[in-house]
């Protein structure tokens, strides 16, 4: 039978990521994308020929019915989200919505067109939160710290409910941070890759930065987006962890990525600004993928990699004059 994949969030990072992947393994691919008043297809430009797109909103559930029936997907990759944890206090209620809800809407569009597929949700380690026990694996309970943490146990807790209300074959996907030259650059990791490659070339002498104490489990987005696809190629669904099992800090980030420009000492570019802080944080987080790599999962990046490949990507381009 061929493979048909609908992924929502295609313009994002891991939808790009996984679209790429899931073409080269012959797939037919979907992609959910919203309607803005500029087009933003730069992460899918290269191959954007090669997938179908539909127009649609995670929030509203006529535009996912008619994207259901126009693709008649084999597999679901249900990765649109308000993904920013900062917005996610600024914006609650579209947080909910979009992060959280949004998982409902699929499930209930999927069960009213009456098609049997797999649906992967990208369930994430901000469910751990102010964390009780290290590492977090699959039974670890969740305490959430933030509006997008909530709305992702809810989605997470939805999907679970409807596998086992349903008999539906719904798995999740529980990733650790995963970063990329892709990602957005809101998140601490590009904004450093970023603002790191511009005082390295002379174009800037600051980067504004919050709690650099936090530690993050971080690893390559494509290693993330391969894990997405091997877990919906099991015989049954189920919840696996996707980390590298190492955490570092904010600092440490910085620290490699100076180096990795050739700047070996920043407090001179570095200031601390309190409007980057979190009314909540979540101060460490590592991941234990026993269970992902008991079914032949990996991660191929190591933490000193990641840096270097993020802050060369950004030194390439900005030295080309591009995003600044
Ligand atoms: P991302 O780059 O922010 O991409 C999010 C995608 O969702 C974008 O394509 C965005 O479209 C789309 N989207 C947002 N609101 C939408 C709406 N109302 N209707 C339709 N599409 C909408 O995030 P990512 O890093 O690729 O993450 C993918 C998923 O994994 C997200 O669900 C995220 O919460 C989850 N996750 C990520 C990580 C991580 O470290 N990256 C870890 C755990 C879980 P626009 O391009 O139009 O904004
Ligand atoms: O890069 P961040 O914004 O990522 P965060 O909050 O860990 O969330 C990411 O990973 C989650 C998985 O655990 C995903 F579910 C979520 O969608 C997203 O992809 O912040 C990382 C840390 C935080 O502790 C933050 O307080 O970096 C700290 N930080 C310090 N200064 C900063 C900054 N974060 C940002 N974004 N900007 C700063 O200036």
């Amino acid at each position: 039978m061929s493979k048909i994949a609908l992924i929502t969030g295609i313009t994002g990072q891991d939808g790009s990521y996984l679209a790429e992947q899931l073409l080269d393994e012959d797939y037919e691919v979907y992609g959910l994308y919203r309607r803005s008043s500029l087009p933003h297809f730069e992460r899918i430009e290269e191959f954007k020929d090669k997938i179908k797109l539909i127009e649609g909103d995670i929030t509203d559930v006529g535009s996912l019915i008619r994207a259901l029936k126009e693709s008649e997907p084999t597999e679901i990759y249900n990765l649109a989200a308000q993904s920013f944890v900062g917005t996610s206090w600024t914006q609650p209620i579209n947080t909910m919505n979009t992060t959280g809800l949004s998982m409902l809407n699929l499930l209930e569009a999927i069960r009213l067109s009456d098609i049997e597929t797999r649906v992967l949700q990208a369930s994430s380690s901000e469910m751990f939160g102010k964390v009780v026990e290290t590492p977090q694996n699959e039974n670890t309970p969740f305490y959430p710290r933030s509006p997008y943490g909530v709305a992702k146990v809810a989605a997470y807790w939805i999907s679970v409910n409807y596998r086992e209300s349903y008999g539906m074959f719904i798995s999740n996907c529980i990733a650790f941070n995963h970063e990329s030259p892709r990602r957005g650059i809101e998140f601490v990791t590009r904004k450093i890759s970023n603002g790191v490659a511009n005082i390295a070339l002379g174009k800037s002498d600051r980067l504004e930065l919050g709690n650099l104490e936090s530690k993050r489990d971080w690893g390559y987005a494509p290693d993330y987006t391969r894990a997405m696809h091997l877990i919906l190629q099991q015989s049954k669904a189920d919840d696996y962890v996707a980390a590298t099992g190492e955490t570092h800090s904010v600092r440490e980030f910085l620290d490699r990525a100076f180096k990795v420009a050739g700047i070996d000492s920043w407090d001179k570019y570095v200031i601390i600004n309190q409007k980057y802080f979190r009314p909540a944080e979540v101060d460490l987080l590592t991941g234990d993928a026993s269970k992902l790599r008991n079914i032949g999962w990996k991660p191929s990046i190591s933490f000193d990699d990641l840096v270097k490949i993020m802050v060369d990507y950004d030194m390439q381009i900005l030295s080309k004059d591009g995003l600044e």
